[in-house]
């Protein structure tokens, strides 16, 4: 192949070893040469496409080092306030184009390949996806790193190393199936480790009294933290910043020889197996007390390794002068993505109050002026609470800090607010239930942090009105909303090519990567028939990109001139794909009532379903079977599976977001009101000039402001009236649409097959409880959710005016970069300015 021979046939052409700086594509292909012989992997034979991954990365992240050392020296010498993003999660699928991209050396590197033999685009698809995260959160982490450094701004994530990150899914007869994905199983070129950075953390043990009084924690075991980097550049920018990812090791001094030599293996190195349990899955299942208590080692663990880094390098920075710790604050800000690293605010105060020797006072003044908190979500079952017990076992210096946090507050209530005493119990941090005493993680950053935010302006206003109205009267200045962005580069820029370069023509700028606003000049063009020409013949190739994609993964053939609906995200009741898949059913069972002639005259669809549902996860995977079972009875049938086709898209995941997105033409974001924080993926839709079907949720609320109310195809009750429609629903006062029961009618009939979907459907019924008695309200909603589908059949048949829609849809979406969402970090919680590398 041509791959094969190239590394053999050109040999004495390419000079060896060539500067990693080179911009001509000849010394790149060398320098590309130079990474496959002289740091090689292996064996020196062939030169494949994986070989040539490795290498090109490799040749890649020389010129990263380069500017990223640099980086970090700059803001050494600076010493401005710095930013330190916390988080268990960062979802950063795959570096390569990215970093190509932000360095703007895609035609160079494009032609080196191909003086090697190779194409830029096969080299790309070796790469595994970093996926250390399960959704929305860990990929709005990573997409903040992305603007923060395109913003030169000095902040950095912090987050742990997983062997194995989300599972990969497969599909099979019996629905979902979860597999390790080891995305370290060969090895990554994008990290680096830092030998020399490495901090102790401990668990368990107990606390002792000093003589002078002061407390310390001690015994118990101690694992190191060992600090791997990975590159963060910004686009077109020097900065480059570094997400910095913890492994957890035990020491030689903790190998038992003398027992190794004995023969008993296990025992001799049993805190190293403990220490590999640490970072060995992103998310260890937490239904038996094992899994709960790993999952809180981990969360501490992040904490610990993190705020002993960050001091350090506090002192690092003005290293042999002394440092007041009233300064503290004003170089370090901690940012909390949700309640999983709360563990930060009593670690920070026994540093600083049994390392550092600072009084309570103090030390309770330097950490809430550090730590802010972001919520996001209300979803009962995900707020955080953890067992007084397990806490008091592993962290017992730190369980001490959380009562004297509680004693305080509680004491602060009394003397200044006793309007609000009988409130005391819903606010305060620990919660005496005599069954299962609990620390409530959200409450304990409320009370600590300086700053509390929401993800949408909806979510931002429900946490305000509801989870924590009572705080909202002693703090009022507390609470903020950060609507929540996207990083136009990866979902505009890099994954749709040809509908950014359109872009760049009628705007006759790139500017807008990095100045989204600017997309509101597509506006004035949206009826020009040469830009509407253009723009759907671009949607027209992603659309076939998308189709092979398909067929490669599925081996479903799908038309590109069907009408492309998708709908990708976790799986799960309140997202209610469960809504979208009985739309299809009703679809299906009026094309089979229709004539012939009748059919032709619909607009053919193909519904996309993707995402993962959590291993235990019951309902969510009957809901993936489902999906499964529908498409293979309608994609089989002659009769209806020109108009329509229902896919379920395997293994859901950053890298084939980006290229479904690009290729979407109306995506679903259907959640029952009040409940999605924020939806992000609907923001990409809406950048790739897809239209939304979606109901008045999280940011659906501030798109639909943005694009226009005649270019989004709404339905549903809103967040006020869910609660009065639960209670008539509990009360028999529900009369379902008749349409709706002829869908659910269908699927009991066995019409897609013999899997018992009852329990599933069961839990549209009924009228009582969570879970049950349709506590999502699809049985409310459906009928107008069908009535806007045909809107959407209607609107489509009107070439130009779909594409005007689409068009304006990309136009409106300049709000949701996250290079806007990290501005507003930047001024409004963290006070930290642009630190650019000259
Ligand atoms: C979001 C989570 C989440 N909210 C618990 N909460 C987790 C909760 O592993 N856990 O225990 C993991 C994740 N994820 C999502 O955050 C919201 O549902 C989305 O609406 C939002 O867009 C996203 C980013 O803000």
């Amino acid at each position: 192949t041509k791959s094969n021979g190239s590394f053999n046939k050109t040999p004495d052409k390419i000079p060896v070893a060539a500067h990693p700086l080179a911009e001509d594509p000849t010394d790149i292909a060398s320098n590309i040469k130079y990474h496959s012989q002289y740091s090689p992997h292996f064996s020196p034979i062939k030169f494949e496409p994986e070989q040539a991954y490795y290498a090109a990365a490799e040749s890649v992240r020389d010129r990263l080092i380069q500017q990223w050392n640099e980086t970090y020296l700059h803001y050494h010498k600076v010493d401005p306030k710095q930013t330190y993003y916390l988080s268990m999660e960062f979802l950063q699928g795959r570096a390569l184009t990215n970093a190509i991209g932000n360095l703007d050396i895609q035609d160079a590197y494009s032609s080196a390949l191909n003086k090697l033999g190779h194409e830029l685009e096969e080299i790309t698809e070796q790469e595994k996806d970093m996926a250390l995260g399960n959704g929305g959160l860990g990929r709005l982490a990573s997409c903040f790193l992305d603007s923060m450094a395109t913003l030169n701004l000095p902040a950095w994530g912090y987050g742990l190393r997983y062997r194995y990150g989300l599972f990969k899914q497969s599909i099979s007869k019996s629905g979902q199936e979860e597999m390790a994905e080891d995305w370290l199983e060969k090895f990554s070129p994008w990290e680096v480790v830092r030998h020399d950075v490495v901090f102790p953390v401990r668990f368990f043990g107990r606390v002792e009294v000093l003589p002078t009084g002061s407390r310390k924690w001690v015994d118990g075991e101690v694992l190191q933290a060992l600090a791997y980097d990975i590159p963060i550049p910004g686009y077109k920018t020097k900065n480059t910043n570094s997400l910095r990812l913890w492994e957890a090791k035990a020491s030689a001094q903790d190998f038992n020889l003398f027992q190794f030599n004995d023969g008993q293996y296990q025992s001799a190195a049993e805190l190293h197996a403990r220490a590999q349990q640490i970072c060995a899955v992103l998310y260890p299942g937490d239904a038996t007390e094992e899994g709960k208590l790993l999952r809180l080692k981990q969360q501490f663990f992040l904490c610990s390794a993190s705020l002993q880094d960050i001091i350090s390098r506090f002192k690092e920075r003005k290293e042999g002068t002394k440092r007041e710790w009233s300064e503290f604050p004003t170089k370090v800000a901690v940012q909390l993505n949700d309640t999983h690293p709360t563990l930060a605010i009593p670690e920070l105060m026994r540093l600083l109050m049994d390392e550092e020797g600072l009084g309570w006072d103090e030390a309770w003044d330097v950490t809430s002026r550090s730590i802010a908190y972001t919520n996001h979500t209300v979803l009962p079952e995900a707020l955080e609470k953890w067992s007084q017990v397990v806490m008091s076992k592993l962290l017992p210096r730190h369980m001490e800090i959380i009562e004297e946090i509680d004693k305080r507050f509680i004491a602060m209530i009394k003397s200044t607010r006793p309007d609000l005493e009988n409130k005391i119990s819903d606010m305060r941090i620990l919660d005496h239930n005599p069954n299962k005493p609990v620390v409530r993680m959200a409450n304990l950053c409320v009370v600590s942090g300086h700053t509390v935010n929401g993800v949408a302006q909806l979510h931002s206003d429900i946490l305000k009105a509801e989870l924590f109205a009572d705080y909202v009267s002693i703090w009022p200045n507390k609470f903020q909303n950060k609507t929540n962005g996207i990083t136009p580069r990866r979902w505009l820029r890099f994954c749709s090519p040809e509908l950014s370069q359109i872009i760049t023509k009628w705007l006759k700028t790139d500017k807008w990567v990095t100045n989204l606003d600017l997309l509101v000049g597509l506006r004035e063009f949206a009826d020009n028939p040469e830009l509407q020409a253009e723009w759907e013949s671009a949607k027209m190739a992603n659309k076939q990109r998308l189709a092979q994609y398909i067929l490669k993964v599925t081996g479903e053939t799908i038309d590109p001139n069907t009408l492309f609906d998708i709908q990708v995200k976790r799986i799960h009741e309140y997202k209610r794909q469960l809504l979208n898949i009985l739309g299809a059913v009703y679809r299906y069972k009026k094309l089979k009532e229709m004539s012939p002639e009748e059919r032709k005259a619909t607009t053919p669809r193909t519904i996309m379903i993707g995402g993962k549902a959590f291993a235990t996860y019951t309902n969510a995977k009957r809901i993936v079977k489902l999906v499964d079972d529908v498409g293979a009875v309608v994609n089989t049938d002659p009769e209806v599976n020109e108009y329509l086709k229902v896919v379920f898209v395997p293994n859901y995941n950053v890298s084939v977001a980006e290229v479904l997105i690009p290729g979407s033409e109306v995506s679903q974001h259907i959640s029952t009101a009040g409940m999605e924080a924020s939806g992000t993926s609907n923001m990409k839709f809406a950048l790739n000039g897809c239209l939304i079907i979606g109901t008045l949720d999280g940011a659906n609320v501030e798109i639909r402001e943005e694009v226009g109310e005649d270019n989004f195809f709404l339905f549903g009750a809103t967040a006020d009236q869910v609660p009065k429609l639960r209670k008539d629903r509990e009360n028999g006062l529900f009369k379902p649409d008749p349409r709706y029961e002829e869908a659910k009618e269908l699927i009991r009939s066995k019409a897609f097959g013999n899997y018992d979907y009852n329990p599933l459907l069961d839990s549209l019924e009924g009228n009582s409880g969570y879970g049950r008695g349709d506590y999502f309200l699809v049985g409310h909603d459906f009928p107008t959710y069908i009535d806007i589908q045909a809107k959407v059949d209607e609107a489509y048949k009107d070439r130009k005016r779909w594409i005007k829609m689409s068009i304006l849809s990309t136009a409106g979406s300049g709000k949701f970069s996250s290079d806007r969402t990290i501005s507003q970090y930047a001024k409004e919680i963290w006070k930290i300015e642009a630190c650019p590398v000259p």
